[in-house]
């Protein structure tokens, strides 16, 4: 019962945030740009399926800072904090009893490589942010890894079904080197945008830059618009 009407809740609260970032998200360049820049067939979202400049690649690169940080499932918590109603720590139990998702969708990293058609499993970010409830002032979050990386999102793409924090991957738990236990995933942004490891989600009511944003790359880093460096 009591489960029940947890569940209720967060479909409510998606629904609110679903309407109420609906217009914002259509604008986005990833759903309504009419010149995209890129090649091949439509995909999920609308754009030609290889973004300009990339190059499609079987292997799966490793990229990050160099430190891969190991987090047991036992001491892995995420905090979800900032601008909104509901601030929460979520143990393992807590982040794998909100409604879990299986997506298909492409991975774009700014180095030029794309990874098609990779099988995710996790949670929407959607969902985490109807159990937290961003206040009406929340227009960006940033997201923190455990190896101290940070990435700024826009709630209006933040909220895309296509963003997951996805613990799963082709069927086998995320490894180590690629953010397992869980890492955070922007099929229609560069995939720095995406932490791994992620350990901490702030909603903010205004937009600072992350690690790479404060490094010269984009803040916005829209694959079909070649939009890689600031
Ligand atoms: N925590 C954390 N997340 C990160 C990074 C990082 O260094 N630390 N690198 C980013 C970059 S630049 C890319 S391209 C992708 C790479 O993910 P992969 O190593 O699984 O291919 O993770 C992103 N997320
Ligand atoms: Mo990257």
């Amino acid at each position: 019962m009591e489960e029940v009407s947890k569940l209720d809740k967060i479909i409510d609260a998606r629904m609110k945030l679903k309407a109420r970032f609906e217009e914002k998200m259509k604008n986005t360049p990833s759903v309504a740009d009419d010149r995209p820049m890129g090649k091949g067939a439509i995909n999920r979202h609308g754009m030609p399926q290889l973004p300009v400049g990339q190059t499609v690649t079987q292997k799966w690169p490793v990229l990050d800072l160099g430190y891969h940080p190991s987090i047991t499932l036992d001491r892995w918590r995420l905090t979800v904090d900032g601008d909104v109603e509901n601030p929460v720590v979520l143990t393992w139990k807590d982040f794998m009893d909100l409604p879990q998702v299986e997506d298909t969708s492409d991975f774009h990293c700014v180095t030029t490589w794309s990874k098609m058609d990779m099988v995710w499993k996790g949670v929407r970010l959607i969902d985490i942010a109807a159990l937290v409830q961003p206040k009406e002032t929340a227009t960006h979050i940033m997201c923190y890894g455990y190896d101290t990386y940070s990435t700024n999102v826009s709630m209006e793409e933040a909220l895309k079904p296509d963003v997951l924090l996805a613990h799963t991957v082709y069927n086998e738990p995320l490894a180590k080197e690629h953010g397992g236990p869980v890492r955070m995933i922007t099929p229609q942004l560069y995939a720095w945008k995406g932490s791994k490891w992620i350990k901490r989600i702030q909603f903010m009511p205004k937009n600072k830059l992350g690690f790479w944003e404060e490094r010269g790359y984009s803040d916005t880093a829209y694959p079909w618009r070649n939009d890689r460096y600031s």
